[in-house]
């Protein structure tokens, strides 16, 4: 079967269909995932069942897979494997519960950003009449930079934006979501707040990227703290304007992949402790 690659109807994401990737995958195929990534910064192949051993040997392929800083979440015979889930399996948290809170892009407060974070979609929660619950939203951080006005763009080139995951998660602790689990002091030793140029030309595509999310910015360097707030959360709405969000309704089997420098994401906590929502995740530099 032919690849095929089907564009979404908002700025950003695209289905890839014709991938099985319970069978042998050749090196063109993923050439063109990557390449559809560049173009869409978001795609999705649906049912694909299949074993974590091959979802690592595809992750893999894309790149070099990195371990997630929540050791506790991480399956034990792959490692490269973080759970995100709220299930509870005797009376233990069994993955991360509370990722994607806020808009934002993953891996923002490392030195190097991972580039893609792929989710398989184990368990996904329903509601009464069969609809998915716990979508994931995704918007273009290209497409925001591009619908920007020209002076602003100009005036946001050379700034530098402050990433803090301590701050993050100052803030979680005070949200209803998840069981917000605090971060260790070594998790907090190993990330600490840093500077991302706030226009970030991507290191494939050389698009320029708006790379400001609401999750991890927190500052301007040389800007006070009023006016830097001020701006980066009208840049934050700017992002997630309605008309530029693709929402994903999850089924089981699908993989999800996106780029962090071109797209930002953001999970609808719209199901509780009575429904399973179970995600394997794996991050790509
Ligand atoms: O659970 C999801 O759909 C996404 C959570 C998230 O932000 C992530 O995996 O990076
Ligand atoms: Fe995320």
């Amino acid at each position: 079967m032919e690849l095929q690659i089907y564009p979404t109807h908002a700025p950003v994401g695209a289905e890839i269909s014709g991938v099985n990737l319970s069978e042998p995958i050749d090196d063109s195929t993923i050439e063109k995932i990557k390449s559809a990534l560049d173009d869409f910064g978001m795609i999705y192949l649906r049912n694909q069942i299949i074993k974590p051993t091959q979802l690592v040997a595809f992750g893999g392929r894309l790149g070099q897979l990195e371990k997630h800083v929540f050791d506790q979440f991480l399956l034990h015979d792959h490692p490269e494997i973080v759970v995100l889930s709220n299930i509870i399996e005797n009376g233990i948290q069994i993955g991360v519960s509370d990722a994607g809170q806020f808009w934002h892009t993953d891996g923002a407060f490392n030195k190097n950003p991972h580039i893609y974070s792929m989710l398989h979609a184990q368990e996904i929660p329903v509601d009464a009449a069969g609809q998915s619950l716990g979508d994931t939203m995704f918007v273009s951080t290209v497409n925001a930079f591009n619908t920007l006005e020209t002076n602003t763009q100009h005036q946001l080139k050379g700034l530098n934006g402050l990433h803090s995951l301590i701050t993050q998660y100052k803030k979680k602790m005070t949200s209803k979501i998840g069981k917000n689990v605090p971060l260790t002091n070594e998790q907090k030793a190993r990330t600490p707040d840093l500077y991302h140029p706030v226009i970030w030309v991507h290191p494939r595509s050389g698009k320029e990227c708006l790379y400001i999310n609401e999750g991890t910015t927190f500052g301007i360097q040389g800007m006070d703290e009023k006016n830097a707030i001020e701006l980066i959360e009208q840049l934050c709405e700017h992002v997630r304007k309605p008309e530029f969000v693709y929402c994903h309704k999850w089924a089981v089997g699908d993989i999800l992949i996106w780029d962090n420098f071109s797209t930002q994401h953001k999970v609808n906590f719209n199901f509780s402790s009575e429904h399973r929502r179970k995600m394997y995740r794996m991050s790509i530099s």
